[in-house]
This record gives structure tokens, C-alpha cells and sequence, in this order.
């Protein structure tokens, strides 16, 4: 059995518990307070951060690894395409992640022009949705699971408007008509 180190308020761990919820793989969550983490996690992970999973004493921490990793331990369905240009258009979303992600947090700090630069990043996700139906090209997978974590809880949590941003609009009423990440609106709903 699978067991994930998993914090509900963690977009990072979201997008373990995504990955897992669209394989179908049942796991153990271990919940880790993130205020006051027990010390036992260092030895989880050297960082003390969450998601970490673990199988027969075997550890692996860093979400973006730990999708691939489930990608190739659990094959079905599958969330990268068969085309080796359109997995590596998946993995350069992801990789790309920070200028996505670096905006977000400085909009919840409440830094100075963070609107705006989160603005920014939403254009530039509603440029690639206008461009190709999902992040990662003709198919729903993993640079979608990557992003809209940080996309809902921006939405639900920080209560952005999406008006402006048609396309990524219109991604999230498809993505949340899964039940993998209709789960986690109920997550952030109940945060
Ligand atoms: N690069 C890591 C980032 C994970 C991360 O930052 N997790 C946060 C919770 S959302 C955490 O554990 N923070 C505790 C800390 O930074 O000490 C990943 O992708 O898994």
C-alpha cells in the first residue's frame, strides 16, 4: 500500500492526490500539520516538505517527480500522451511551473504589483488555452494536474476573477467536471 505524506492545504500534495485519485490507486494519507510538522518527517524527506511517498520503505518526495514516477508505476490511464513532442510540451509546462507559481504566492503575501503580475501569468495560461484545449496539448493529463491546484485556490480561496481569462475559464468548468479535481474543490472548500 502506497502512503502519502499529504497536507489538505498544499497545492503541491494536490496534485499527488489528483494524480492517484485519476488511477484509481487506493492509499494511505498521512496528514502533516504544516504549523508544527513532527520532527519524524526529516527523516521523510530532508526538507521536512510535503508530498512524500513512501512504498515498502521507499521514499520519494518533489510533486513533479512524484507524477512521474505514479505515470510509470501506474500506467492506466495514462496522463502523458504516446507522442514524445507532446510528452515533452507536458513537462516544459511543468518545468515552467515557478513563473506560474512565484505570482500566486506573491498575491496571497499581498506583495506590491502582485495583481498585476498574477494577471500577467493568467494571460499567459489563457495564451496556451486559447492555442491547444489543455495545458499539455489534445489531452487532459499531468501539466494540467501541475497547474490547477494553484488555479482553484486562486479562485475559491483568494477570489479571483477569471472574466478576463476566457480560456482558462473554460478549462477549469472541464476540469472540474472530474471527479478527481471536483474532489479538490471540496479540499479547498473546507480549508
Ligand atoms: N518542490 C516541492 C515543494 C513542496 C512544498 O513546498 N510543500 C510545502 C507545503 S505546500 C511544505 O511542505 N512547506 C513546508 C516548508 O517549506 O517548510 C514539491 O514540488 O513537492
Amino acid at each position: 500500500m502506497l502512503t502519502l505524506y499529504d497536507a489538505a492545504r498544499c497545492p503541491y500534495c494536490a496534485r499527488v492526490r489528483i494524480v492517484l485519485a485519476e488511477k484509481r490507486v487506493e492509499y494511505e494519507a498521512i496528514e502533516i500539520d504544516l504549523a508544527d510538522r513532527p520532527a519524524w518527517i526529516y527523516e521523510k524527506n530532508a526538507t521536512g516538505r510535503v508530498p512524500v511517498v513512501e512504498e515498502d520503505a521507499w521514499l520519494l518526495p518533489e510533486s513533479a517527480v512524484i507524477m512521474e514516477y505514479l505515470e510509470e508505476r501506474y500506467p492506466e490511464p495514462a496522463l502523458l500522451a504516446a507522442d514524445p513532442a507532446d510528452r515533452a510540451l507536458a513537462r516544459l509546462v511543468i518545468f515552467r511551473q515557478d513563473d506560474f507559481t512565484k505570482p500566486y504566492y506573491a498575491l496571497r503575501r499581498g506583495d506590491d504589483g502582485a495583481a498585476e503580475r498574477f494577471d500577467a501569468a493568467l494571460g499567459g495560461l489563457d495564451a496556451a488555452l486559447l492555442r491547444r484545449p489543455w495545458l499539455g496539448g489534445a489531452a487532459f493529463g499531468l501539466a494540467d494536474i501541475a497547474y490547477v491546484p494553484w488555479v482553484l485556490r486562486a479562485r475559491d480561496m483568494l477570489g479571483v476573477p477569471f472574466d478576463a481569462f476566457p480560456a482558462v475559464g473554460s478549462w477549469l468548468d472541464r476540469l472540474v467536471e472530474r471527479p478527481s479535481i471536483a474532489m479538490e474543490v471540496d479540499v479547498v472548500a473546507a480549508l
